[in-house]
């Protein structure tokens, strides 16, 4: 592993914002307060959310640092930042989202075992970096390739990071061959965020980014690139973000009968009030965020205040200054949107939001029927509880 290294401690953590609130300390895990993601489209580094299976590693050397692209193809290679930096730069816009995201809500429902998050286990950044298709060629395997002739159908995303729960061993996922070396699937090897160079919370030197895809496939810190017959048969594939059906519990699970989530399905959530909220007028605006996985954009966001009975329909956006319309051929298909509506809220209501993906895949009503052992994907609708502190003048929430 030339020039980067995983620590056994944590001793030699990355500064972090203090306003994130953070759900474990070691290894670190946090979120940024609901309103930080509202306030803008693209969400600021120090606000994204920060996702940890051990401590964060370190570069000695970038000049000697290297990844290797090694397994089932014609010739292994060795690449250095130059390498990379060399092939045609992309600059993807992508909302990257933990399948962990809103599992304290799943948790309060039935317990499940996990890291508890709110609903800020998401954020929307611009990744720059080389497209994972073309550093794929320069190792002898052509675009939109499902096997080698060697038998290859999987890449593999091996870090450095020493996580328990893989031994000390490190974290490693993979993508299947056809969607790593599709240049229409923006898979990157990314070296910036938000036009700076990757921070170490979030995979310096080198990460994989896999827009539509839940957090875990985009490996940080990479080591090394391997070309494999079968998915990765590492814990975070195997024995971890899997969804199981709500008859499964830990007296009865058979890992192997699901298969490792990819896509994320279609998710919103009101940022603008906490769950349990004061309001002081009747109308007020709310806003927050819809995305959802593979490719698919937001058709819609409804908003009730009568526990679902009547609809109205929120306002979109992905660039302040543009209203978004679906198919606009400039509107970022891996980005979220935000939304915002103006609600009549009747006294000590329920607010309600649930989207609609293009689709026309809905969020699921209630987190019982998606309930799953492991806590993940809560894509439930999201419900906000009001209660009314009537003042006199202008105070707004
Ligand atoms: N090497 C490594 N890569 C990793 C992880 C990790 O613990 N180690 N966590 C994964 C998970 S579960 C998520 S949700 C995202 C979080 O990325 P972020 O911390 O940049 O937000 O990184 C993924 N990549
Ligand atoms: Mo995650």
């Amino acid at each position: 592993m030339p020039g980067i290294r995983g620590p056994s401690d944590y001793s030699q953590e990355p500064p972090r914002h203090p306003s994130l609130k953070i759900n474990s300390k070691e290894p670190f895990n946090s979120e940024p307060p609901r309103s930080a993601l509202v306030s803008s489209y693209v969400t600021p580094v120090d606000m994204f959310y920060k996702r940890n299976h051990g401590p964060i590693p370190i570069v000695d050397d970038i000049e000697s640092y290297r990844v290797s692209i090694t397994g089932l193809l014609p010739k292994s290679i060795m690449l250095s930042m130059d390498d990379i930096k060399k092939l045609p730069k992309y600059n993807v816009t992508a909302t990257l989202q933990c399948a962990g995201n809103r599992r304290t809500a799943m948790s309060k429902k039935r317990t499940v075992k996990g890291v508890g998050w709110d609903v800020s286990a998401i954020g929307n950044a611009i990744w720059g970096g080389a497209k994972l298709a073309d550093v794929i060629e320069l190792a002898g395997i052509c675009k939109n390739t499902t096997s080698t002739s060697l038998g290859g159908k999987h890449v593999e995303f091996v870090s450095v990071d020493m996580c328990k729960e893989e031994n000390g061993g490190p974290y490693k996922a993979s993508i299947p061959l056809r969607h790593a070396t599709n240049p229409e699937a923006d898979v990157l090897l990314a070296y910036e965020m938000n036009g700076e160079i990757l921070n170490r919370d979030h995979g310096y030197p080198l990460r994989g980014i896999v827009p539509g895809i839940i957090g875990a496939r985009s490996v940080k810190w990479l080591d090394s690139i391997n070309i494999i017959a079968e998915e990765c048969q590492g814990f975070f594939m195997q024995r971890d973000y899997k969804m199981f059906p709500p008859s499964v519990d830990w007296d009865n699970i058979i890992w192997s009968t699901r298969r490792p989530q990819m896509d994320f399905p279609v998710q919103c959530a009101i940022c603008s009030l906490e769950d349990e909220a004061i309001a002081s007028q009747d109308k007020i605006k709310i806003s927050g965020y819809a995305a959802s996985g593979g490719g698919r954009g937001i058709e819609r966001v409804d908003i009730s205040v009568d526990g679902g009975k009547t609809w109205l329909e929120a306002s979109r956006h992905q660039k302040r200054d543009a209203p978004y319309i679906a198919d606009d051929i400039n509107s970022d298909k891996w980005a979220w949107v935000l939304f915002e509506a103006q609600v009549d809220v009747p006294k000590n209501a329920e607010i309600i939001a649930k989207a609609v993906d293009t689709a026309a895949n809905v969020q699921p009503e209630t987190v019982e029927e998606i309930w799953n052992l492991r806590g993940i994907l809560n894509t439930s609708w999201h419900r906000v509880h009001l209660r009314h502190m009537l003042q006199s003048g202008h105070s707004s929430l």
